[in-house]
């Protein structure tokens, strides 16, 4: 197949996601155009079967806001027309399914007919979507794709919750690359960041305010007062200067470290012993997937997919958004009893492997066959 994908390039899980399934598909064979604003990070590599195409923004001095969708829109004209793709895979309902859409109305004119799957990955429904400013757009755009996913049941439940969705929502769950996300032998890491053999908890997120960056150094204030540990906490975004304001009133910065944007987050996990995940909502969270492949318990929100991923009493435990002394119970008794916290490591990485990249990636290939095969009847009909 030739496939065409859009997504956000930058940091974050539905760019992690398109790229690495583009990745995936050009290694069984196929041809896959990424097609975004700026070259997505996870695609570092020369792969024969990926090409790259940029979405140039000129700006005039009219505009006070370039035109991303127009611009997007015309470069999927131009991609599909001389690149014959057969099938447009965009991530991210705002703003890349309506433009997907118009371009499919645009290349209608030359005859052309190009299938739209659009994955719906979590804000994009529970938060974004929702403002009226963009409601009616969101669904007309989900409405006449013809494919949908979700990432997990919870959000395609959200989803025909909160918009009048007509058409079937396929779920297919976030993956992982278990051979890059694996526990890995960096024993000096841990000697560095942790010399008295203090716990180590983790967290990595954008730091936008859903993530609650603010209960997990609440949760490791408490777990402090009964066990040495230390917090990593990884990423960046808006909400970090508010983070480390608290971290400096609370008095724990000497045991919080920052580390930003890691690129090889995978070696770091491996030396810690508990993933935070306090968010607000998360479609899947694909941050505490990457941990438990790195055999790392998660102590979560129960808040939308999460419980689909972390098994409460098995891979760590839920608690409800906010209820950080539950949160800060459950992790000193997993990090205080040695066999339950071995023990929870493993279900850890066997959960992990029910979401491997060879058992999910197939599901989409699968998808995209039957999109192409219904557009071709309807088409006919
Ligand atoms: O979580 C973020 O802020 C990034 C966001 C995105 O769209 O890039 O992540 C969403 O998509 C991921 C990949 O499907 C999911 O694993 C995340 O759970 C989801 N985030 C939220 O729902 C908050």
């Amino acid at each position: 197949m030739k496939i065409g994908i859009v997504c956000y390039p930058t940091f974050g899980g539905s760019g992690v996601v398109a790229t690495e399934l583009g990745k995936a598909m050009a290694d069984k064979g196929h041809s896959v155009h990424f097609i975004t604003y700026r070259q997505p990070f996870r695609l570092d590599h020369f792969h024969e079967n990926i090409s790259y195409h940029e979405v140039t923004l000129n700006n005039y001095p009219l505009f006070e806001y370039a035109p991303y969708e127009s611009a997007l829109t015309s470069k999927l004209v131009d991609v599909v027309r001389y690149e014959q793709l057969d099938i447009l895979h965009v991530h991210y309902a705002i703003p890349h399914a309506s433009a997907a859409w118009m371009a499919k109305q645009i290349l209608k004119t030359w005859n052309i007919s190009i299938p739209v799957v659009t994955t719906l990955h979590g804000t994009d429904i529970t938060l974004v979507g929702k403002d009226q400013s963009y409601e009616p757009v969101v669904t007309f755009a989900i409405n006449n794709s013809d494919g949908i996913t979700a990432v997990s049941q919870s959000l395609k439940d959200d989803t025909y919750k909160n918009f009048p969705i007509t058409k079937d929502i396929e779920v297919i769950y976030n993956f992982i690359d278990l051979k890059r996300f694996s526990k890995q032998p960096k024993d000096h890491f841990r000697q560095a960041i942790a010399p008295a053999g203090e716990k180590l908890i983790v967290h990595t997120s954008n730091f936008r305010k859903v993530k609650r960056v603010d209960d997990v150094v609440k949760v490791f204030e408490k777990i402090i007062t009964k066990i040495p540990a230390k917090l990593l906490l990884i990423g960046d975004g808006p909400e970090r200067p508010a983070i480390e304001k608290l971290c400096r009133e609370l008095a724990s910065c000497d045991s919080i470290r920052f580390l930003g944007k890691q690129e090889a987050i995978e070696e770091i996990l491996s030396v810690c012993d508990l993933f935070i995940m306090p968010s607000e909502t998360e479609s899947f969270g694909l941050a505490a997937l990457e941990a438990m492949a790195c055999q790392v318990p998660v102590i979560s929100t129960n808040s939308g997919g999460m419980p689909e991923l972390n098994i409460h009493g098995e891979t760590g435990y839920l608690s409800d958004v906010g209820d950080v002394d539950d949160m800060a119970a459950h992790a000193i008794d997993l990090l205080t009893d040695e066999s339950k916290l071995a023990r929870f490591k493993m279900n850890a990485l066997m959960q992990a492997s029910r979401f491997d990249i060879n058992v999910i990636m197939p599901k989409y290939e699968e998808y995209y066959k039957r999109v192409i095969e219904g557009a071709k009847v309807r088409s006919v009909v």
